[in-house]
């Protein structure tokens, strides 16, 4: 046990699905948790908890929040695709109030980010976290800042982060691309245990998914970490196999639906756009 162990962890988002999860399974496992949203938290707050209503724009609060922890589990802001000037409050300003924050607690930060980080490598591919970023919407844009952001406080200020790219957390896969990108809420919540509880880290880079074997995903820094996942989509190929859409867009890239929103490039088709003769 580190020092860390001893501090309470900082939970922003602590009212979303996967704030709601961790909110619970930290509880349980005995952590000290200050928990803020911008909106109610809808759950009995746990013993050795409190809530605080808050934005992220208020970086006041955040700085308040934040000293005295030793981890901020940073999974507030915007979780899916919406318009840029939707996403850049919270998930550009938001984040930097945060990153701040932890520059000023001397605390680590645990990044929510995720696979729409990459979304448009086709899923014929298999990536390590050094991979090129391909974000497939402002979302991922957004995420992908907030990952170079963790890469800067780290430099500048030796802040630790670790950058937790995020498949399809939710009670069981849904469809096909999930039997590939799917994170139990269990894998989730001891993997975050373990960033949390781990000797140093730097920032690190890892694939939120569990132990699924159509992984679209390889090498990442989870050994810095000591997690590996026990749960698996696998289970649920017979199901879901044939759960697919009869779009190409979406079929051929891993961040699935999120490539289709706005999509307007009509070299559909083409394996990779980027390839195209005439273009560099
Ligand atoms: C995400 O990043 C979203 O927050 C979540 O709602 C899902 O869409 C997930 O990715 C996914 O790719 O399945």
């Amino acid at each position: 046990m580190t020092d860390r162990a001893m501090l309470p962890i900082l939970l922003t988002g602590a009212s979303g699905a996967l704030g709601r999860v961790l909110a619970r399974t930290l509880a349980e496992a005995g952590w000290t948790l200050r928990l803020t949203d911008i909106a109610p938290f809808p759950d009995p707050v746990p013993a050795h908890a409190a809530f605080t209503q808050a934005d992220l724009a208020d970086a006041g609060t955040m700085a308040g929040l934040a000293e005295g922890t030793g981890t901020i589990l940073h999974f507030g802001g915007v979780s899916v695709e919406r318009p840029f000037h939707e996403v850049l409050g919270p998930n550009i300003i938001g984040l930097y109030n945060i990153y701040e924050a932890a520059r000023l607690a001397r605390a680590r930060v645990v990044f929510a980010s995720s696979n729409h980080t990459i979304g448009f490598h086709p899923r014929s591919e298999r990536l390590d976290v050094g991979c090129a970023f391909r974000p497939d919407g402002y979302y991922g844009l957004s995420k992908a800042y907030g990952e170079l952001m963790g890469s800067l406080y780290w430099d500048k200020h030796g802040v630790e982060s670790v950058q937790v790219r995020i498949g399809s957390c939710l009670p069981a896969p849904k469809d096909a691309r999930m039997l590939s990108t799917y994170l139990s809420y269990d894998d989730l919540s001891r993997l975050v245990v373990r960033c949390a509880l781990a000797g140093e880290v730097g920032t690190a880079v890892v694939w939120g998914a569990s132990a699924n074997a159509r992984s679209f995903w390889g090498v990442d820094d989870r050994a810095r970490l000591g997690w590996s996942p026990q749960d698996s989509a696998d289970g649920f190929a017979p199901a879901l196999d044939g759960v697919v859409t009869d779009d190409p867009v979406v079929e051929r890239h891993q961040g699935g639906a999120y490539c289709r929103i706005e999509y307007t490039n009509r070299s559909l088709g083409v394996p990779d756009a980027r390839h195209r003769p005439g273009r560099t």
